[in-house]
Protein backbone atom coordinates (compact mmCIF):
# COMPACT_ATOMS: atom_id res chain seq x y z
CA UNK A 1 0.00 0.00 0.00
CA UNK A 2 1.52 3.32 -0.90
CA UNK A 3 2.21 5.75 1.85
CA UNK A 4 0.20 9.17 2.68
CA UNK A 5 2.87 12.06 3.29
CA UNK A 6 1.73 15.37 4.25
CA UNK A 7 4.03 18.49 4.56
CA UNK A 8 2.77 21.92 6.52
CA UNK A 9 4.50 25.07 5.55
CA UNK A 10 3.24 28.32 7.85
CA UNK A 11 2.84 31.35 5.07
CA UNK A 12 5.00 34.36 5.65
CA UNK A 13 5.58 32.79 8.99
CA UNK A 14 7.81 35.58 10.54
CA UNK A 15 5.24 38.38 9.08
CA UNK A 16 2.24 36.74 9.25
CA UNK A 17 2.43 36.96 13.19
CA UNK A 18 3.46 40.67 13.58
CA UNK A 19 0.94 41.18 11.35
CA UNK A 20 -1.31 38.73 13.86
CA UNK A 21 -0.10 40.77 17.16
CA UNK A 22 -0.23 44.51 15.59
CA UNK A 23 -3.15 44.63 13.55
CA UNK A 24 -2.31 48.27 12.03
CA UNK A 25 0.45 46.30 9.52
CA UNK A 26 -2.35 43.64 8.16
CA UNK A 27 -2.58 44.41 4.45
CA UNK A 28 0.68 46.12 4.55
CA UNK A 29 4.00 45.43 2.71
CA UNK A 30 6.11 44.22 5.76
CA UNK A 31 9.30 43.31 5.79
CA UNK A 32 11.23 41.46 8.68
CA UNK A 33 14.77 41.45 9.01
CA UNK A 34 17.82 43.87 9.61
CA UNK A 35 17.35 47.93 10.28
CA UNK A 36 17.21 49.54 6.40
CA UNK A 37 18.79 52.69 8.26
CA UNK A 38 17.28 54.52 4.92
CA UNK A 39 18.96 52.64 2.02
CA UNK A 40 22.11 52.12 3.70
CA UNK A 41 21.59 49.43 6.25
CA UNK A 42 23.71 45.98 6.07
CA UNK A 43 22.12 42.69 6.86
CA UNK A 44 19.15 40.43 5.10
CA UNK A 45 15.83 40.51 4.99
CA UNK A 46 14.30 37.32 7.04
CA UNK A 47 10.74 37.31 5.31
CA UNK A 48 8.25 39.61 4.26
CA UNK A 49 4.35 39.53 3.96
CA UNK A 50 2.95 39.05 0.65
CA UNK A 51 2.15 42.47 -0.10
CA UNK A 52 5.67 42.71 0.19
CA UNK A 53 6.38 40.37 -2.43
CA UNK A 54 4.74 42.13 -4.70
CA UNK A 55 7.56 44.66 -4.78
CA UNK A 56 9.88 41.62 -5.43
CA UNK A 57 11.35 41.57 -2.01
CA UNK A 58 12.28 37.85 -0.66
CA UNK A 59 13.97 36.38 1.98
CA UNK A 60 17.73 36.27 2.12
CA UNK A 61 17.60 39.84 0.18
CA UNK A 62 19.88 42.84 0.83
CA UNK A 63 18.14 44.54 3.19
CA UNK A 64 19.23 47.69 1.38
CA UNK A 65 17.49 46.49 -1.64
CA UNK A 66 14.57 45.67 0.07
CA UNK A 67 14.34 49.30 1.05
CA UNK A 68 15.20 50.73 -2.98
CA UNK A 69 12.17 48.34 -3.97
CA UNK A 70 9.71 50.13 -1.02
CA UNK A 71 11.27 52.59 0.79
CA UNK A 72 7.34 53.24 2.29
CA UNK A 73 7.12 49.23 4.12
CA UNK A 74 7.05 48.55 7.15
CA UNK A 75 10.36 47.03 8.76
CA UNK A 76 10.59 45.33 12.08
CA UNK A 77 12.89 43.29 13.41
CA UNK A 78 12.49 39.65 13.90
CA UNK A 79 11.54 38.49 17.20
CA UNK A 80 12.53 34.87 17.83
CA UNK A 81 11.28 33.62 20.96
CA UNK A 82 7.81 34.88 19.99
CA UNK A 83 8.03 33.37 16.39
CA UNK A 84 9.30 30.05 18.47
CA UNK A 85 6.80 30.02 20.90
CA UNK A 86 4.08 29.88 18.31
CA UNK A 87 6.09 27.13 16.36
CA UNK A 88 6.28 25.03 19.90
CA UNK A 89 1.90 25.36 19.99
CA UNK A 90 1.56 24.04 15.95
CA UNK A 91 3.74 21.05 16.40
CA UNK A 92 1.92 20.42 19.22
CA UNK A 93 -1.23 20.41 17.37
CA UNK A 94 0.25 18.73 14.70
CA UNK A 95 0.97 15.40 17.20
CA UNK A 96 -2.75 14.81 17.35
CA UNK A 97 -2.46 13.75 14.09
CA UNK A 98 -0.33 11.23 13.85
CA UNK A 99 2.93 9.91 16.13
CA UNK A 100 5.32 9.92 12.84
CA UNK A 101 6.10 13.16 12.31
CA UNK A 102 9.62 15.46 11.38
CA UNK A 103 9.84 19.16 11.91
CA UNK A 104 12.33 20.41 9.46
CA UNK A 105 12.36 24.19 10.44
CA UNK A 106 10.77 26.33 12.46
CA UNK A 107 7.14 26.66 10.22
CA UNK A 108 7.48 23.22 8.44
CA UNK A 109 6.78 19.62 9.05
CA UNK A 110 6.09 16.26 7.55
CA UNK A 111 3.47 14.07 9.06
CA UNK A 112 2.85 10.26 8.08
CA UNK A 113 -0.83 10.24 7.83
CA UNK A 114 -0.98 6.80 6.09
CA UNK A 115 -2.26 4.94 9.26
CA UNK A 116 -4.01 7.92 11.10
CA UNK A 117 -6.21 9.67 8.29
CA UNK A 118 -9.06 7.23 8.67
CA UNK A 119 -10.39 9.60 11.51
CA UNK A 120 -10.19 12.70 9.88
CA UNK A 121 -12.14 11.18 6.87
CA UNK A 122 -10.37 11.32 4.01
CA UNK A 123 -6.50 12.92 3.00
CA UNK A 124 -8.03 16.16 2.13
CA UNK A 125 -10.24 16.28 4.96
CA UNK A 126 -7.31 15.70 7.22
CA UNK A 127 -5.41 18.44 5.55
CA UNK A 128 -8.39 21.18 5.93
CA UNK A 129 -8.88 19.78 9.13
CA UNK A 130 -5.14 20.42 10.28
CA UNK A 131 -5.56 24.14 8.51
CA UNK A 132 -8.69 24.66 10.44
CA UNK A 133 -7.27 23.90 13.92
CA UNK A 134 -4.37 26.12 13.27
CA UNK A 135 -5.75 29.17 12.39
CA UNK A 136 -8.71 28.45 15.68
CA UNK A 137 -5.82 28.28 17.85
CA UNK A 138 -3.02 30.31 16.23
CA UNK A 139 -5.01 32.86 13.94
CA UNK A 140 -2.11 31.57 11.23
CA UNK A 141 -2.69 30.06 7.58
CA UNK A 142 -0.79 26.89 6.54
CA UNK A 143 -0.63 25.63 3.42
CA UNK A 144 -0.18 21.70 2.82
CA UNK A 145 0.40 19.41 0.22
CA UNK A 146 -0.48 15.94 0.71
CA UNK A 147 0.87 13.32 -1.59
CA UNK A 148 2.57 9.32 -1.49
CA UNK A 149 6.21 11.00 -0.78
CA UNK A 150 8.01 13.93 0.70
CA UNK A 151 9.38 15.25 -2.15
CA UNK A 152 6.18 15.41 -3.99
CA UNK A 153 4.44 16.33 -0.44
CA UNK A 154 7.26 19.29 -0.32
CA UNK A 155 6.73 20.47 -4.16
CA UNK A 156 2.68 20.09 -3.48
CA UNK A 157 2.42 22.16 -0.27
CA UNK A 158 4.54 25.43 -2.20
CA UNK A 159 2.27 25.40 -5.61
CA UNK A 160 -0.89 27.42 -4.20
CA UNK A 161 0.59 29.39 -1.45
CA UNK A 162 -0.75 30.73 0.69
CA UNK A 163 -3.66 29.30 1.96
CA UNK A 164 -3.26 26.13 -0.12
CA UNK A 165 -3.86 22.83 -0.04
CA UNK A 166 -2.81 20.37 -2.85
CA UNK A 167 -3.24 16.59 -2.44
CA UNK A 168 -1.61 14.30 -5.73
CA UNK A 169 -2.87 11.03 -6.03
CA UNK A 170 -0.56 7.67 -6.50
CA UNK A 171 -1.72 7.85 -9.86
CA UNK A 172 -1.18 10.93 -10.74
CA UNK A 173 2.35 11.24 -9.60
CA UNK A 174 4.06 11.54 -12.73
CA UNK A 175 1.86 13.61 -14.81
CA UNK A 176 1.71 15.84 -11.60
CA UNK A 177 5.67 16.62 -11.66
CA UNK A 178 6.34 16.07 -15.48
CA UNK A 179 5.69 20.17 -16.38
CA UNK A 180 7.10 21.68 -12.77
CA UNK A 181 9.84 24.01 -13.54
CA UNK A 182 13.52 22.00 -12.46
CA UNK A 183 14.22 25.25 -10.34
CA UNK A 184 11.41 23.63 -8.07
CA UNK A 185 13.59 20.71 -6.91
CA UNK A 186 15.25 20.85 -3.41
CA UNK A 187 18.74 21.53 -3.80
CA UNK A 188 18.78 22.83 -7.13
CA UNK A 189 20.44 26.33 -6.40
CA UNK A 190 21.48 28.63 -9.74
CA UNK A 191 24.65 26.74 -10.34
CA UNK A 192 22.80 23.82 -11.30
CA UNK A 193 20.60 25.05 -13.00
CA UNK A 194 22.90 26.69 -15.53
CA UNK A 195 23.85 23.09 -15.94
CA UNK A 196 20.61 21.61 -16.40
CA UNK A 197 19.53 24.45 -19.13
CA UNK A 198 22.54 23.69 -20.78
CA UNK A 199 21.65 19.98 -20.96
CA UNK A 200 18.32 20.83 -22.44
CA UNK A 201 16.43 20.28 -18.92
CA UNK A 202 13.82 22.82 -18.15
CA UNK A 203 10.99 20.69 -16.32
CA UNK A 204 10.90 17.70 -14.15
CA UNK A 205 9.60 15.76 -16.78
CA UNK A 206 13.18 16.93 -18.68
CA UNK A 207 15.44 15.67 -15.88
CA UNK A 208 13.06 12.02 -15.44
CA UNK A 209 13.72 11.16 -19.40
CA UNK A 210 17.11 11.02 -18.99
CA UNK A 211 19.15 7.81 -18.83
CA UNK A 212 21.08 7.16 -15.28
CA UNK A 213 24.51 7.42 -17.06
CA UNK A 214 23.82 10.76 -18.71
CA UNK A 215 23.55 12.12 -15.21
CA UNK A 216 26.32 10.37 -13.24
CA UNK A 217 28.61 11.53 -16.42
CA UNK A 218 27.46 15.11 -15.64
CA UNK A 219 26.74 14.94 -11.78
CA UNK A 220 28.72 11.89 -10.73
CA UNK A 221 26.33 9.85 -8.07
CA UNK A 222 24.82 12.79 -6.09
CA UNK A 223 22.80 13.68 -9.70
CA UNK A 224 21.57 10.10 -8.64
CA UNK A 225 19.31 10.96 -6.15
CA UNK A 226 17.75 13.68 -8.08
CA UNK A 227 17.18 11.76 -10.87
CA UNK A 228 15.63 9.09 -9.01
CA UNK A 229 13.66 12.26 -7.04
CA UNK A 230 12.05 13.56 -10.96
CA UNK A 231 11.12 9.74 -11.54
CA UNK A 232 8.68 10.13 -8.36
CA UNK A 233 10.70 7.40 -6.64
CA UNK A 234 11.45 8.65 -2.94
CA UNK A 235 11.27 6.02 0.04
CA UNK A 236 12.72 8.34 2.81
CA UNK A 237 10.95 7.79 6.04
CA UNK A 238 9.57 10.39 7.96
CA UNK A 239 11.34 10.48 10.62
CA UNK A 240 13.56 12.38 13.61
CA UNK A 241 10.25 13.72 16.13
CA UNK A 242 10.70 17.44 16.84
CA UNK A 243 13.73 19.70 16.57
CA UNK A 244 15.60 21.35 19.01
CA UNK A 245 15.36 25.08 18.99
CA UNK A 246 19.25 25.98 19.32
CA UNK A 247 22.50 24.36 19.84
CA UNK A 248 25.49 25.72 21.27
CA UNK A 249 29.24 25.72 23.26
CA UNK A 250 30.42 27.68 25.53
CA UNK A 251 33.08 28.28 28.13
CA UNK A 252 33.91 30.23 30.94
CA UNK A 253 37.61 31.14 31.78
CA UNK A 254 39.57 30.19 34.55
CA UNK A 255 41.16 33.48 34.46
CA UNK A 256 39.39 36.54 32.05
CA UNK A 257 41.40 36.51 28.81
CA UNK A 258 42.44 39.73 26.93
CA UNK A 259 44.78 38.34 24.49
CA UNK A 260 43.06 38.40 20.78
CA UNK A 261 44.93 35.13 19.28
CA UNK A 262 43.51 33.31 22.04
CA UNK A 263 40.29 34.52 22.05
CA UNK A 264 39.59 33.87 18.54
CA UNK A 265 41.39 30.61 19.05
CA UNK A 266 38.61 29.90 21.55
CA UNK A 267 35.89 30.71 18.82
CA UNK A 268 37.42 28.13 16.57
CA UNK A 269 37.37 25.30 18.98
CA UNK A 270 33.88 26.42 19.85
CA UNK A 271 33.15 26.74 15.86
CA UNK A 272 34.55 23.03 15.66
CA UNK A 273 32.41 21.52 18.89
CA UNK A 274 29.31 23.14 17.53
CA UNK A 275 30.08 21.80 14.27
CA UNK A 276 30.86 18.12 15.35
CA UNK A 277 27.38 18.38 17.53
CA UNK A 278 25.77 19.85 14.65
CA UNK A 279 26.28 17.19 11.88
CA UNK A 280 26.11 14.18 14.67
CA UNK A 281 22.60 15.00 14.78
CA UNK A 282 21.56 15.65 11.18
CA UNK A 283 21.35 19.57 11.84
CA UNK A 284 21.73 23.10 10.14
CA UNK A 285 21.21 26.34 11.43
CA UNK A 286 20.55 29.61 9.74
CA UNK A 287 21.20 31.53 12.50
CA UNK A 288 23.94 32.48 14.02
CA UNK A 289 25.31 34.06 17.54
CA UNK A 290 28.21 34.88 19.12
CA UNK A 291 27.82 35.25 23.26
CA UNK A 292 30.06 37.18 24.75
CA UNK A 293 30.48 38.11 28.87
CA UNK A 294 32.56 40.60 29.98
CA UNK A 295 34.69 40.43 32.73
CA UNK A 296 32.01 43.06 34.67
CA UNK A 297 29.54 40.35 34.15
CA UNK A 298 27.80 42.79 31.17
CA UNK A 299 26.54 40.36 28.93
CA UNK A 300 25.99 40.48 24.72
CA UNK A 301 24.85 38.15 21.85
CA UNK A 302 25.45 39.40 18.14
CA UNK A 303 23.03 37.33 15.94
CA UNK A 304 23.04 37.17 12.07
CA UNK A 305 20.55 35.05 9.93
CA UNK A 306 21.72 33.31 6.96
CA UNK A 307 20.01 32.53 3.54
CA UNK A 308 21.03 28.90 3.90
CA UNK A 309 21.45 26.77 6.93
CA UNK A 310 25.33 25.60 7.84
CA UNK A 311 26.87 23.40 9.69
CA UNK A 312 30.61 23.22 8.64
CA UNK A 313 33.06 24.24 11.05
CA UNK A 314 34.77 26.60 8.51
CA UNK A 315 31.20 28.26 7.88
CA UNK A 316 30.74 28.62 11.41
CA UNK A 317 34.19 29.73 12.49
CA UNK A 318 34.27 32.51 9.34
CA UNK A 319 30.72 33.97 10.53
CA UNK A 320 31.47 33.83 13.97
CA UNK A 321 34.57 35.49 13.46
CA UNK A 322 33.36 38.03 11.44
CA UNK A 323 30.68 38.56 14.43
CA UNK A 324 33.46 39.14 16.85
CA UNK A 325 35.99 41.37 15.64
CA UNK A 326 32.71 43.69 14.90
CA UNK A 327 32.09 43.73 18.29
CA UNK A 328 33.56 46.64 20.65
CA UNK A 329 34.71 44.98 24.13
CA UNK A 330 36.22 48.73 24.86
CA UNK A 331 39.33 46.71 26.23
CA UNK A 332 37.22 44.69 28.62
CA UNK A 333 38.54 41.56 29.34
CA UNK A 334 36.06 38.47 28.02
CA UNK A 335 35.42 36.25 31.10
CA UNK A 336 32.99 33.72 28.76
CA UNK A 337 32.56 33.28 25.00
CA UNK A 338 29.73 31.42 23.42
CA UNK A 339 28.39 29.97 19.61
CA UNK A 340 25.14 29.19 18.68
CA UNK A 341 22.73 28.05 15.91
CA UNK A 342 19.35 28.34 15.99
CA UNK A 343 16.17 28.19 13.10
CA UNK A 344 17.48 24.47 12.49
CA UNK A 345 16.83 22.17 9.95
CA UNK A 346 17.08 18.72 9.69
CA UNK A 347 17.29 16.38 6.73
CA UNK A 348 18.42 16.89 3.58
CA UNK A 349 21.25 18.86 2.40
CA UNK A 350 19.11 21.91 0.77
CA UNK A 351 22.62 23.66 -0.60
CA UNK A 352 23.67 23.54 -4.28
CA UNK A 353 24.90 20.37 -5.69
CA UNK A 354 27.58 22.74 -7.26
CA UNK A 355 28.92 24.38 -4.26
CA UNK A 356 31.98 22.63 -4.19
CA UNK A 357 34.03 24.41 -1.42
CA UNK A 358 30.77 24.00 0.72
CA UNK A 359 31.34 20.38 0.34
CA UNK A 360 34.73 20.03 0.71
CA UNK A 361 34.27 21.96 3.99
CA UNK A 362 31.62 19.33 4.67
CA UNK A 363 34.27 16.51 3.72
CA UNK A 364 36.90 17.55 5.99
CA UNK A 365 34.53 17.61 8.83
CA UNK A 366 33.48 14.53 8.33
CA UNK A 367 37.15 12.95 7.79
CA UNK A 368 37.95 15.47 11.81
CA UNK A 369 35.00 13.71 12.67
CA UNK A 370 35.55 9.78 12.43
CA UNK A 371 39.19 10.06 13.33
CA UNK A 372 38.07 11.70 16.73
CA UNK A 373 35.52 9.20 17.57
CA UNK A 374 38.13 6.63 17.12
CA UNK A 375 41.13 7.89 18.42
CA UNK A 376 40.18 10.38 20.88
CA UNK A 377 39.77 14.21 21.51
CA UNK A 378 43.50 14.98 21.39
CA UNK A 379 44.89 13.03 18.05
CA UNK A 380 43.64 15.32 15.60
CA UNK A 381 42.92 19.40 15.40
CA UNK A 382 43.40 21.78 13.67
CA UNK A 383 47.12 23.56 13.92
CA UNK A 384 46.24 26.52 15.91
CA UNK A 385 44.58 25.08 17.99
CA UNK A 386 47.28 22.61 19.45
CA UNK A 387 49.05 26.06 20.10
CA UNK A 388 47.41 26.59 22.76
CA UNK A 389 46.63 23.69 25.64
CA UNK A 390 42.68 24.62 27.17
CA UNK A 391 41.38 21.27 27.91
CA UNK A 392 41.12 21.84 31.82
CA UNK A 393 39.06 25.05 30.64
CA UNK A 394 36.10 23.88 28.84
CA UNK A 395 32.90 23.69 29.24
CA UNK A 396 31.28 21.16 27.26
CA UNK A 397 27.13 22.16 26.29
P1 LIG B 1 9.89 30.00 4.85
O1 LIG B 1 8.84 28.97 5.12
O2 LIG B 1 10.90 29.71 3.79
O3 LIG B 1 9.20 31.38 4.44
P2 LIG B 1 7.86 32.05 4.96
O4 LIG B 1 7.11 31.16 5.89
O5 LIG B 1 8.17 33.41 5.49
O6 LIG B 1 7.03 32.26 3.61
P3 LIG B 1 6.30 31.15 2.73
O7 LIG B 1 4.83 31.52 2.76
O8 LIG B 1 6.87 31.30 1.36
O9 LIG B 1 6.56 29.82 3.35
O10 LIG B 1 10.68 30.32 6.17
C1 LIG B 1 10.06 30.33 7.45
C2 LIG B 1 10.61 31.45 8.30
O11 LIG B 1 12.02 31.30 8.45
C3 LIG B 1 10.41 32.82 7.70
O12 LIG B 1 9.15 33.38 8.05
C4 LIG B 1 11.57 33.59 8.24
C5 LIG B 1 12.67 32.57 8.44
N1 LIG B 1 13.67 32.67 7.36
C6 LIG B 1 14.78 33.47 7.55
O13 LIG B 1 14.95 34.06 8.62
N2 LIG B 1 15.70 33.57 6.53
C7 LIG B 1 15.53 32.94 5.32
O14 LIG B 1 16.37 33.08 4.41
C8 LIG B 1 14.37 32.12 5.14
C9 LIG B 1 14.14 31.41 3.83
C10 LIG B 1 13.47 32.02 6.18
MG1 LIG C 1 6.78 29.15 5.43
Amino acid sequence: MSRIILHLDMDAFFAAIEQLDFPEYRGKPLIVGADPKGGKGRGVVSTCSYEARKYGIHSAMPISQAYKRCPEGIYVYPRGKRYSEISKRIIRLLDEFSPDIEQISIDEAFLDISSTYKFFGTPRETGKVIKDRIRQETGLTASIGIAPSKFIAKIASDLEKPDGLVIVEEENVKSFLAPLDISRMWGVGEKTLTHLHAMGIRTIGDLAKKTEKEITDKFGKSGLHFWQLARGIDHRAVSGGILAKSISKEITFDVDKNNEFELLNTLLYLSNELSREMRKKGYRGKCITLKIRLDDFSTFSRSRTYSSAIDSSNLIYTQIKDLYTTFDRKEKKVRLLGVGLSHLEMGENQLDLFEKATQRNDKIDNVLDQVREKFGEKSITRASLLKADYDSQWIRD
